[in-house]
């Protein structure tokens, strides 16, 4: 098996939905969806732009979708060589991991194609196809090269008033409902071959149209390039985009394909994870650390990535704390300055999350849970439509999921520790930390000096109960954000001055004595038998098995929370809880607490998150237990080359990658399976190697130090590496 590559026989609409993530190929910029160049919005074409979002009429508000500048449509004597109009005799799909390119070649009888797609990760606005053909007959050919509009919106439309123009590079140009920005699409087009040009445009878009008679045994190839610019990035977005294009074109495709594969090397020189002993392993971890850097904001630097990532608009293209736990790790130990761009995108929403607490009644920061630009809160209060009336359930995520200030928090409190870089808490994240803290101490209910404080009315990871009181795992990062903000004391011991100037500037010197107490007395869990209650009254709750709640469903698509939801009144619950806790604070828990805790959840997990089953792996090797983890790794590492993880939610559409289970996967092997951890500002290991694999290795970059960790059954080495 080549572990590099994804390759996929046979042409089904009905896969387009899952395919078109498996095949995508991104840049952080923008990510577009594997789907065939000719294909029409029915197989969900998309190019997805990273943090714009638009809003049309009352419908959710999401990301925006560019014009396709990469259409191409063949036909031959009169007839539409396209996939979904016409059957092929055969077809194939290939997503090159270790260069992010999508290939296909499909067989439609008269003519065969092939070709190979880029989002070139060397110079982020640049898209680029390079379309083969042969010809088995003689006939008249018609290839239509162009922009489409014809593209797929959840909740749109999102483009207005376009307006197009033909010449050497064609250009599309609309704006935005809502904020008035410009998107504009650029276009050109070199063949080896000439024939008659025509131009046209319509509703679909704008397209070039080259005629010719063709001999059998002709192949011809055309090479297309496309870019695509907003008013955002440049004041003359339409102008630029076709200037980058015609540079493309001089350049060609084999050198804009060259260097888009050597920036793709350095990203692999810096944080390849090999997996020998597996070949399936090996390939899953490829694909997950694909997925996760092909969407990370290099372009940016305060940018964050969205939970479903650059392959649509599920779930709004909104931040949630996947970022700061689940993809943060990864990037924190192989590449900080995408880390730091996660958290600068937290320190430059900081006014959003002030807003939102006062909107609730409270002080300080409270980070939207689905956070778009200007950290916006994108939740609405109808998340899911019911299977049964269609009608929308109320779910209480925007209000009551506070933990989301502490994972921010803790990310901060992380990217220091490990990175040994205090810039960023100075430039920012020591106030969002401690506007984080003053959240919590406005939020919390108790007499703070004297008795224990609940937090009651909220959720936590697993989102199947709702309104709880003292959920540990919210509780602990509480309890974490708290003991971060009075740290960063210590942290600027050298600079008193300036961190007293901070306090005085945020008008913290009451709160400074009260965030004390509070961290002191806030409620620990309750026990039985080792066991921490996940929330106040969750051990009285009805406990029964997966299968007996499974059995109880009406509608496969039908959701197990909310008001009525079949896990609400049980003790089944959706994700990682009280194991995501101790999976984030190892040092707060012994081997044995994590194991009783780990066999009495984990048979109580339906995983029907995909943020799930990582933080059951990195325990279970935590406590010696790696034959645990495996089936749990390989189902997070391989969910994007599958094609895996939940649709639905209700009625509405959830699929997407998955980048939570993509950093995730690094997670298991790093942290699980070698056991890395920080001690005093240094990495060390604790490996816990599966049998399937024989030896593993990686990359991670601490206080500005290489390293290359390197695992097998006989132990793990940390060696320095020379930069
Ligand atoms: O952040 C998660 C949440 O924990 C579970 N539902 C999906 C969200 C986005 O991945």
């Amino acid at each position: 098996m080549d572990t590099w590559i994804l390759r996929k026989t046979g042409f089904d609409p009905q896969d387009a939905p899952t395919d078109g993530n498996r095949f995508l190929c991104a840049n952080g910029y923008m990510g577009v969806r594997g789907v065939p160049e000719e294909a029409g919005s029915a197989l969900f074409p998309a190019v997805n732009l990273a943090g714009i979002y638009d809003q049309y009429q009352d419908r959710w508000r999401e990301p925006v979708n560019a014009p396709n500048a990469l259409f191409i449509q063949l036909s031959f004597n009169g007839q539409r060589m396209a996939l979904g109009k016409r059957e092929p005799l055969s077809h194939e799909t290939e997503i090159d991991y270790r260069h992010g390119i999508y290939r296909r070649e499909t067989e439609f009888g008269p003519v065969s194609v092939r070709s190979e797609r880029i989002a070139s990760m060397a110079e982020c606005h640049l898209l680029a196809d390079r379309y083969q053909i042969r010809f088995t007959q003689d006939g008249e050919m018609a290839l239509q090269t162009g922009i489409s509009t014809d593209i797929w919106d959840i909740n749109g439309p999102h483009l207005f008033d376009f307006q197009f123009e033909a010449g050497e590079a064609l250009l599309v140009q609309a704006i935005t409902g809502q904020k008035k920005i410009t998107v504009a699409a650029a276009q050109s087009a070199v063949c080896d071959f000439d024939g008659t040009e025509s131009f046209a445009q319509d509703d679909s878009g704008l397209f070039r149209t080259l005629r010719r008679y063709v001999k059998k045994g002709d192949t011809l190839t055309v090479s297309v390039f496309g870019a695509i610019y907003t008013s955002l990035d440049d004041p003359e977005p339409g102008r630029t985009a076709q200037m980058l294009c015609m540079e493309a074109k001089k350049k060609g495709f084999d050198t804009c394909l060259r260097a888009h594969k050597d920036a793709w090397e350095q990203i692999w020189e810096r944080c390849e994870m090999r997996l020998e002993g597996d070949e399936a392993a090996a390939r899953a971890m490829h694909a997950s650390q694909y997925h996760l850097n092909s969407i990370a904001p290099r372009h940016a630097g305060n940018l964050s990535i969205p939970a479903r990532g650059l392959s649509g608009q599920t779930y709004k293209g909104a931040i949630f704390w996947d970022s700061e736990i689940f993809f943060f790790p990864m990037f924190v130990y192989t590449q900080p300055e995408i880390a730091r761009s996660l958290l600068r995108y937290r320190i430059e929403t900081l006014p959003g999350a002030l807003k939102k607490a006062r909107e609730y009644g409270f002080r300080g920061a409270y980070y939207a849970w689905e956070s778009q630009e200007g950290g916006e809160e994108g939740c609405t209060n109808f998340n899911v439509v019911d299977v049964f009336t269609h009608r929308p359930v109320r779910t209480y995520f925007r209000d009551k999921q506070i933990h989301i200030s502490g994972d921010i928090a803790y990310a901060l409190r992380s990217y220091y520790e490990i990175t040994g870089d205090r810039r960023l808490l100075e430039e920012g994240g020591a106030r969002v930390i401690l506007e984080c803290a003053r959240f919590y101490l406005s939020r919390a209910n108790g007499h703070l000096d004297t008795e224990e404080a609940d937090f009651a009315d909220v959720i936590g990871p697993d989102e199947y109960h709702e309104r709880v009181t003292n959920n540990a795992f919210t509780n602990h990062m509480i309890r974490h954000c708290l003991e971060s903000a009075l740290r960063l004391k210590q942290i600027f011991a050298d600079q008193p001055e300036w961190f007293e100037d901070l306090l005085k500037e945020l008008h913290y010197e009451k709160d400074w004595p009260l965030i004390q107490a509070l961290c002191g007395h806030i409620r620990a869990p309750k026990t039985r038998d080792g066991v921490i209650e996940q929330f106040d009254g969750y051990f009285d709750l009805e406990d029964c098995s997966l299968d007996a709640v499974r059995a109880r469903l009406r509608d496969p698509r039908e959701y197990w929370g909310g008001d009525h939801g079949v896990a609400g009144t049980t003790q089944i619950i959706k994700q990682a809880d009280v194991i995501a806790m101790m999976a984030l604070f190892p040092g707060d828990f012994t081997d044995q607490q994590t194991a009783v805790n780990w066999h009495y959840y984990e048979p109580r997990t339906e995983h029907g998150s995909s943020l799930s089953a990582c933080m059951y792996a990195v325990t279970a090797c935590r406590i010696g237990r790696p034959e645990l983890a495996w089936e749990l790794f390989m189902k997070t590492a391989d969910i994007d080359v599958t094609g895996g993880g939940k649709l639905w939610a209700g009625e509405i559409y959830i699929g997407g990658t998955h980048p939570a289970s993509n950093g995730g996967a690094w997670m298991i092997a790093a942290l699980g399976f070698a056991g890395l951890q920080m001690k005093n500002g240094r990495p060390e290991l604790h490996p816990n190697l599966p049998k399937e694999l024989q030896r593993l290795s990686f990359p991670i970059t601490v206080n500005d130090e290489t390293y290359l960790i390197e695992v097998t059954h006989s132990g793990g080495t940390i060696r320095r590496m020379k930069c």
